[in-house]
C-alpha cells in the first residue's frame, strides 16, 4: 500500500507468519455513514488478501466510547451515553456484518481497557514524559511529543499547520499551562457529570490517542504491519499515537501507515459533526442490497476522496445484477470466454498494486460479459478477496 509517512508503494505485512492489523475503530455517538463504511471496507481487503497468501491476521479495532463529542450528543439529546454508545456499536457491528467486513480478532471499547491505558500513562511517565497542566483546577496530565525525533514524519506538516490541525481535531493547542501547544491530553480529571474512573493519577478519564496506542500494543504484542484510518486521522491522531508509542517503547508503533479519502456528500466531507450523512442502516432500510452497498464503495480507489451520489449505489445494483446473472449462466456467450483462471489472477494482481479495486472490478465485469464455464471459481473469488456474494 502506499505508506502515509514515506509517500512510497511498500510491500506491507512480513513475508510469512502473523501480521498484526490496527484499524482506529468508531466514536459511537452516530449511526456509521458510508465515509467510515469506506475506511473499514478498505482494511477488510488487506485483511483479505493476507489471509489469500497465508498470513496469520490479528486485527484489533478500537471503539472510542467515551469521549467528548459522544458525551455532548447524549447530553444533548437526553440519553445515557453508555445507552448511546451501546445502540451505535450494536448498529455499527449490524452495518459491517451486512457488509461483509470480517470481525476484527480484538474488538475493544476504552471503558473496558482503562487499566491497559493507565499502564502505558505509567510507562509514559517512566520516560519522563508526562506532566500535569499548570491549572488550579483540573491539573490534566498531558504527555509531551518532544522525546520522539521523529515526530513530524508521518504527516510532515509545519508547526503552524500542526497547531490548526489539532485546534480543529479535538487537541488544546491554546489551554494555558501547557508546556507546549501540541502535547496531548493523555488523562482528563474529573468534572462535574462526567464520567471518571478512579487512578493513581486521580479520578478522570482517558485522553485519545493514548488509548489507540495502549490498546494496539497490547493486544498485538507490538509494534503494528499496518494502522489504518480515514485520511482525517493522520494528524494529530496518528502522529501523536506514533510518538507516544516511541516514547514508551522505543520501538515505532507501526511499519506502515494507510489512509482512507474522505467520502463527502456534495462536495463536503461526511462528517457526524457536519450532519450530512448517508447511513449504510438507512439504505439497507431502503431495500438497497448490502453486497450492492459494498461494490459502490469498491468502485472507488481507496485513496481518493470522493463524493457519494445516488448514481454510485445504482451503477452497483447494475453492475451487481450482470454479474449475477452471468453466475446463474444466463449471459450471452458467443465471443471467446474470458477464462476463470485469469479473472483470479487479475482480480489478485489489481488488488496487490496498491489496492486497485478499479482492475479487479473490471476484470469480473469482462468475464462477466464473456463467461467461460468457471462461475464456481469467479464467485469464490469475488467472495473471498472483493467480500462479494
Ligand atoms: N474513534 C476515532 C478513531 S480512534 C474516530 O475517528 N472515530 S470516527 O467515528 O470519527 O471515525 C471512524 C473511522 O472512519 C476513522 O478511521 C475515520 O478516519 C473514518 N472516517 C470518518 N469520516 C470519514 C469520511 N467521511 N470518509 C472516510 N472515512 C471517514
Ligand atoms: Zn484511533
Amino acid at each position: 500500500m502506499t505508506n502515509t509517512a514515506t509517500g512510497r508503494l511498500e510491500a506491507v505485512g512480513p513475508e510469512a507468519g502473523t501480521a498484526r492489523l490496527y484499524v482506529c475503530g468508531i466514536t459511537p455517538y452516530d449511526a456509521t455513514h458510508l465515509g467510515h463504511a469506506f475506511t473499514y471496507v478498505t482494511f477488510d481487503l488487506v485483511n483479505r488478501q493476507w489471509r489469500d497468501l497465508g498470513r496469520d491476521v490479528r486485527y484489533t479495532q478500537n471503539v472510542t466510547d467515551v469521549d467528548d463529542p459522544l458525551l455532548e450528543r447524549a447530553a444533548a439529546t437526553g440519553a445515557a451515553w453508555e445507552d448511546l454508545a451501546a445502540r451505535e456499536i450494536d448498529l455499527f457491528r449490524d452495518d459491517m456484518a451486512a457488509l461483509r467486513v470480517l470481525p476484527p480478532d480484538h474488538y475493544l471499547g476504552v471503558v473496558e481497557s482503562l487499566d491497559r491505558v493507565t499502564a502505558l500513562i505509567e510507562r509514559l511517565a517512566a520516560a519522563g514524559a508526562v506532566y500535569q497542566v499548570d491549572d488550579p483546577e483540573y491539573p490534566d496530565w498531558y504527555c509531551t511529543n518532544r522525546l520522539d525525533p521523529a515526530f513530524g514524519a508521518l504527516s510532515h506538516l509545519d508547526p503552524v499547520t500542526m497547531a490548526a490541525t489539532f485546534a480543529e481535531r479535538g487537541g488544546d493547542p491554546a489551554r494555558p499551562g501547557k508546556r507546549d501547544p501540541l502535547d496531548a491530553l493523555v488523562w482528563r480529571l474529573a468534572r462535574p457529570g462526567e464520567p471518571s474512573w478512579a487512578s493513581a493519577l486521580g479520578r478522570g478519564r482517558p485522553g485519545w490517542h493514548v488509548e489507540c496506542v495502549a490498546l494496539g500494543l497490547d493486544t498485538l504484542g507490538g509494534t503494528f504491519d499496518l494502522q489504518g484510518g480515514g485520511q482525517d486521522l493522520v494528524f494529530p491522531h496518528h502522529e501523536m499515537c506514533a510518538a507516544q508509542a516511541w516514547t514508551a517503547t522505543g520501538q515505532p508503533l507501526a511499519r506502515c501507515y494507510a489512509h482512507t479519502g474522505m467520502v463527502g456528500l456534495a462536495g463536503e466531507k461526511m462528517s457526524k459533526s457536519l450532519g450530512n450523512l448517508v447511513f449504510v442502516s438507512q439504505l439497507r432500510q431502503q431495500g438497497a442490497d448490502p453486497m450492492a452497498i459494498r461494490l459502490a464503495l469498491l468502485a472507488h480507489h481507496y485513496r481518493d476522496g470522493w463524493d457519494w451520489t445516488e448514481r454510485d449505489l445504482e451503477d452497483a445494483t447494475a453492475r451487481l445484477a450482470r454479474w449475477r446473472a452471468a453466475f446463474a449462466g444466463a449471459a450471452p456467450a458467443g465471443r471467446p470466454p474470458v477464462s476463470a483462471e485469469a479473472t483470479l489472477h487479475a482480480v489478485r494482481a489489481g488488488l496487490r498494486d496498491d489496492l486497485h479495486t478499479d482492475r479487479a472490478l473490471a476484470a469480473l465485469d469482462a468475464w462477466a460479459e464473456r463467461p467461460d464455464g468457471g462461475a464456481a471459481l469467479v464467485a469464490a473469488a469475488a467472495d473471498a478477496l472483493l467480500g462479494l456474494r
